[in-house]
């Protein structure tokens, strides 16, 4: 049984967002397409309080960029974004929802971020993610969204640890590339803990 996960393809991560990702809009028409051809779509959802410690707003003195130790994670402050209940936490409207069968939100404890849908970033909760895709006898996940370096990323490390049988359609992705070379660094980093990297047209026209 293969999944698709949508990561975080919200406002506030494509053009005009708080935290909007180069070219962002490029993977919702791929995205739209994909999820034809998949049995399981589910979506995760950046979801954080306004009081959420990623945001370089909720540290006085602090800049966005800034690295800071945070209860032992380092974490890189954030300008405010995908706070529950503004437009910006909300999908993109282009994205067809229709299929989209479960949507996981995270990063909704002030106290700590979640770049992965599964876990937050000390692996202390889980979203039921995992749950969800084993009760559904999933066993091969495609990955898709945003952003390529943080949340793409993680979501994908996590399921290959999973054990899931794990894919990135890497056209169907776009990085903060906070450094240039991050969206890079991230897909070799992923390729390396045995992620398969592919195209969407290698899934369209299979
Ligand atoms: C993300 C930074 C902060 C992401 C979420 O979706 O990749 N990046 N929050
Ligand atoms: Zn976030």
């Amino acid at each position: 049984m293969k999944a698709l996960i949508l990561v975080d393809i919200q406002n506030d991560f494509v053009e005009g967002g708080a935290l909007a990702v180069p070219d962002g809009n490029a993977v919702v028409s791929i995205a739209n397409r994909l999820q034809k051809v998949f049995p399981l779509v589910v979506a995760t959802q950046d979801f954080h309080p306004s009081d959420h410690a990623s945001f370089a707003a909720n540290h006085s003195g602090s800049e966005i960029g800034d690295v800071i130790d945070l209860y032992g994670l380092l974490q890189i402050l954030w300008p405010v974004h995908c706070v529950q209940g503004t437009a910006g936490a909300a999908f993109v409207d282009s994205l067809d929802m229709s299929a989209v069968q479960a949507i996981f939100p995270k990063g909704t404890d002030p106290s700590i971020d979640s770049y992965s849908g599964f876990f937050d970033n000390g692996k202390r909760k889980a979203t039921g993610l995992h749950e969800y895709l084993q009760e559904k006898g999933v066993t091969e996940v495609y990955v898709v969204g945003l952003a390529t370096d943080y949340c793409v990323k993680y979501t994908a490390l996590d399921s290959a640890a999973l054990g899931y049988q794990t894919f990135v359609v890497v056209d169907a992705c776009r990085g903060v590339n906070i450094q240039p070379n991050d969206s890079d660094d991230a897909l070799r980093v992923m390729e390396a803990a045995g992620i398969q990297l592919v195209n969407s047209q290698d899934i369209l026209e299979g």
